[in-house]
């Protein structure tokens, strides 16, 4: 029999690990389950009979693995009687806090920084109502002036330092286990300030403890090689990356972010901005796989760090945004010189494809 599921969000199917109650209002967009796809091209260029599976996080509704966190910051701030919520963003962040606060019906204020947020993601936040600032300085700076907006103004914060957001973030752990039965020997996953990497964590180790799976994964994460002060070990001043979600120079859990390294016997690497468009690439043209650059970030520090896989591995690299958020970046990186202003006859549409 065909099935089709009734899926009404993660926090209606994931109620019994999440913080909320019988009465907490539950502002949702029915995001999650989302596809985890295996994506062979890039597990043969490793070999050793590994599996690879990306979990698509880019078909949540606002386009970002952001709405899992968000349905729970903005229920919780809803049911504690938030009239507005701020945040600091290189994008998505401000594309879901705009989405759910708005549905919740909160005011949702948003400072990014100026001309380096994708045009989707600012598209995004203007058309679902957010108030947005575009401060002349980084993510860094911004995130600074909203945590001291949220301590002197009736304004909640909805940045990932805001627990709830982790707390519904960790349910991509829960359904990558559900889905393959067991946890995955590896999670490669892009990394800014560090609260996705915290949050799957925290799923992987609720569910081993509650025995519904038997191990649990190392985990790896990439940061791009101009904003890479988890690699380094210090700050970035002027982070600098053409995956410009990630382009964070100061992790807000950076203290997180270490104990997930620790605790899981993984790692922190770097990947150049030329390796996360090869993988760009690949993910799209030989998987059909749009995801925006700063995800593809997972990949190409899975494929840059490949002679450490385990024979036999299954890998999941979590890719975080959808493509469609930065048409800029697909347009300029995609090294595909299409035909322009061809003749409209038979003719010549058949000599130019070479017929
Ligand atoms: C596509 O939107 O920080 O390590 O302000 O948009 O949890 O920060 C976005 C981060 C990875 C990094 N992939 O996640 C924001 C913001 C994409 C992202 C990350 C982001 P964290």
């Amino acid at each position: 029999m065909p099935k089709v599921q009734n899926w009404r969000g993660l926090i209606d199917n994931y109620r019994r690990y999440l913080p909320v109650s019988e009465t907490t209002p539950i502002v949702t967009l029915h995001e999650g389950n989302t596809p985890l796809i295996p994506v062979p091209t890039i597990a043969a260029q490793i070999g050793r009979q590994v599996q690879v599976f990306v979990k698509y996080d880019g078909l949540n509704p606002t386009g970002s693995f952001k709405d899992r966190g968000m349905t729970m910051a903005i229920s919780k701030a809803k049911e504690a009687g938030a009239k507005a919520v701020i945040c600091a963003s290189t994008g998505n962040t401000s594309a879901a806090a705009a989405a759910y606060a708005r549905r919740g019906g909160m005011r949702a204020f948003v400072l990014i920084p100026d001309g380096y947020v994708a045009l989707g993601k600012l598209a995004q936040a203007l058309l679902y109502g957010a108030e947005v600032l575009a401060i002349k300085g980084n993510f860094d700076r911004a995130l600074e002036i909203v945590r001291e907006m949220s301590e002197c103004y009736p304004v909640t914060l909805v940045n990932s330092v805001n627990p709830y957001r982790l707390e519904g973030q960790k349910t991509a752990a829960f359904e990558v286990v559900d889905v393959l039965g067991d946890a995955p020997d590896w999670l490669c996953i892009p990394v800014g300030n560090a609260g996705n990497i915290s949050a799957y964590w925290m799923g992987f180790c609720q569910y081993h403890q509650e025995g519904r799976s038997t191990k649990l994964p190392q985990m790896m994460g990439f940061q791009a090689a101009g904003a890479a002060p988890l690699v380094t070990g210090h700050a970035v001043s002027q982070p600098e990356t053409l995956a410009t979600a990630i382009r964070i120079g100061n992790p807000a859990n950076w203290e997180k972010a270490i104990a997930v390294q620790d605790s899981s016997q993984g790692s922190f690497n770097a990947v150049m901005d030329e390796e996360i468009l090869v993988a760009y690439r690949m993910l799209a043209g030989d998987e059909g796989i749009f995801c925006e650059p700063a995800s593809a970030a997972s990949v190409a520090g899975l494929l840059k760090v490949k002679d450490q896989v385990p024979t036999g591995a299954t890998i999941v690299c979590v890719l975080t945004g959808n493509g469609l958020k930065d048409p800029d970046s697909a347009i300029k990186f995609s090294e595909n010189n299409f035909k322009q202003g061809v003749e409209p006859n038979l003719e010549t549409v058949a000599k130019v494809m070479g017929f």
